[in-house]
């Protein structure tokens, strides 16, 4: 089973505290003058992928006393217990085996005793012939025509990954236009819908439990939509398909089963975009840029088992765990230097914040230490014309992670030397600042009296020392995309286990699940709205004043 040991109460963790009274005041830049190989002893150089994470507020002793945290926290073991199919999601009594979904080895993975491989290979099988069908335009329409569009209906982790991924992969699209659509606001379904031919549109009904109230009301939407333009029910069978776990809410629903991508409940929504969840973007890209995806996720799989927390992802984990917990930073910004990555960051902000936002501990106590951090984060340069500014100069310490790939996928002019530029410029930045001397210096070049230096100088000053860390690829292809997904999955596996949270249940979403119903009911029944809170009581109520007083 999983380890359950609290971090606060080991040796480690009393070691690292004192530790950080030691070099909480340590400045990088002093740190880079004393030692000519920092760069050189705090990153991993792989054959396509750069970590660079010596620009982070750690020293040797940082690192390894990290490392003893991990060891006294039995990472491995709880590494160990994934990957081999034990029930590590105990509050839900769940395997956690996305890693199976992209095995390419031939090793059985075993779930309750089942080797589940056979299944996986044979779902990979029937999405692969359905996707190359549509592609190639023998999997036709209703009326005869070929599919030209797919509009994958889903939400959270039905959504959010296969979305990231089509979008990440632009470069290699196919024909196909392939869209997402998430909110239960109609607006959304309405205005992926506007202008399509419902003749040659598949729609893909994404749900692990095929009852959640946003896809299913999108799904009934769609449906309709699909009947009234072509007028027979039986279009359905052809244009629109399931990935589900639950087949009988398919067959009610009335999608064709010879068209349901089944799944397993030992895949996590947040970590579905390996399994059935993944068919938009096999159907966007082709199934060997898929089956390249599996493989670069595989690849950090087999890592991970290799080398624990020396792995890329257990360092990202153990400096979170340092910032989050001894600078008490809360915070994390995620900036990818790419444009095709744009959705990287609310990719991650899901997986990650929903996997380590909680606050309870793996023994059911409240933990005393801090969990997960906020995620958030847009595209570079984007965000240096907008949020940077609070980064560099604000009253909050937030490490950032820049991920950037050396060649460009759209070589054009000198656009990509800038991109980098700007990428390398800003971690140089954020660690150096900007002090007083520099500043006077150049206020003084550009001739103004000293008063006006006074008045202008404290604005100007930089106080750095913030931490970046930088993922750098060769190129964004479906491996190194798969690769970049995966380490920061285990990165919140490992994050996890040292934090001792369950990473893998949800139960805040679950809420968010039933919350809705009760108050659903008091909006469509007009009736009196007696058992909520004066406020939702208010809003409701003026809510339907509104209405009323527009219709
Ligand atoms: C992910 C969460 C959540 C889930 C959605 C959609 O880990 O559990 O985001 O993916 O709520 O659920 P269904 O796929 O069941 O519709």
């Amino acid at each position: 089973m999983i380890p359950k040991i609290d971090p606060t109460s080991t040796l480690s963790w009393k070691r690292l505290k004192a530790h950080f009274e030691d070099v909480k005041a340590l400045q990088m830049r002093d740190l880079f003058e004393e030692d000519s190989s920092r760069f050189e002893r705090f990153s991993v150089q792989r054959e396509n992928l750069l970590l660079d994470f010596s620009k982070n507020r750690v020293t040797e002793e940082t690192m390894a006393l990290l490392r003893s945290l991990a060891q006294e926290c039995e990472v491995e073991e709880g590494i160990k217990a994934m990957f081999v199919g034990a029930a590590i999601n105990e509050t839900e009594h769940r395997a956690v085996l996305h890693s199976a979904l992209r095995n390419r080895s031939a090793s059985p993975v075993y779930v309750d005793g089942e080797n589940v491989m056979p299944a996986v290979q044979e779902v990979l099988a029937q999405m692969q012939a359905f996707a190359y069908r549509v592609i190639c335009g023998e999997h036709k329409g209703f009326t005869g025509r070929p599919i030209e569009t797919v509009v994958n209906i889903g939400i959270g982790g039905s959504d959010l990954g296969p979305y990231m991924v089509v979008e990440a992969l632009k470069h290699y699209a196919n024909r196909l236009d392939v869209r997402f659509v998430s909110n239960v606001d109609a607006t959304h379904l309405v205005e992926q819908c506007k202008g399509l031919d419902p003749e040659t549109t598949l729609f893909i009904i994404a749900s692990k439990t095929f009852t959640t109230q946003e896809t299913m009301t999108n799904a009934r939407s769609a449906r309709a939509w699909l009947i009234a333009h072509l007028g027979d029910e039986d279009c359905i069978s052809k244009q629109m398909v399931a990935l589900s776990t639950n087949r009988s809410a398919v067959e009610d629903f009335g999608i064709d089963l010879a068209h349901m991508f089944p799944f397993w409940d030992w895949v996590g929504g947040r970590y579905s975009l390996w399994s059935a969840i993944g068919l938009s973007i096999m159907l966007a890209v082709g199934p060997d840029h898929f089956e390249a995806l599996l493989e670069g996720a595989y690849e950090e799989d087999e890592r991970v088992q290799e080398e624990g927390v020396e792995s890329v992802s257990g360092i990202l984990a153990m400096l979170s765990v340092w910032y989050g917990n001894f600078f008490g930073v809360e915070t994390h910004a995620v900036l990818p230097y790419d444009q095709y990555l744009h959705r990287f960051p609310a990719f991650l902000q899901q997986a990650d914040m929903e996997s380590n936002g909680k606050a309870v501990d793996r023994n059911g106590k409240r933990t005393t230490h801090e969990t997960g951090s906020i995620i958030w984060g847009e595209p570079g340069t984007n965000g240096q014309h907008a949020f940077y500014q609070l980064i560099h100069q604000g009253t909050k310490l937030i490490p950032c992670d820049f991920i950037a790939f050396a060649q460009s996928l759209n070589p054009t002019g000198d656009h990509h030397h800038k991109l980098m530029a700007n990428c390398f410029a800003q971690g140089m930045a954020l660690m150096q600042g900007k002090d007083e001397v520099t500043v006077r210096k150049e206020l003084v070049a550009s001739g103004m009296d000293s008063v006006q230096i006074d008045a202008l100088l404290p604005y100007k000053v930089f106080k750095g020392n913030i931490p970046t860390t930088t993922l750098l690829f060769d190129r964004l292809t479906p491996r190194s995309l798969g690769q970049l997904i995966a380490i920061y999955e285990h990165k919140i596996l490992i994050e996890g286990l040292l934090l001792n949270v369950y990473s893998f249940d949800q139960w805040g979403v679950e809420l968010g699940k039933e919350l809705a119903k009760p108050v659903l009911k008091n909006i469509l029944d007009r009736t009196e709205v007696d058992d909520l809170d004066a406020s939702t009581r208010g809003l409701i109520l003026a809510m339907q004043n509104f209405t009323n007083r527009s219709s």
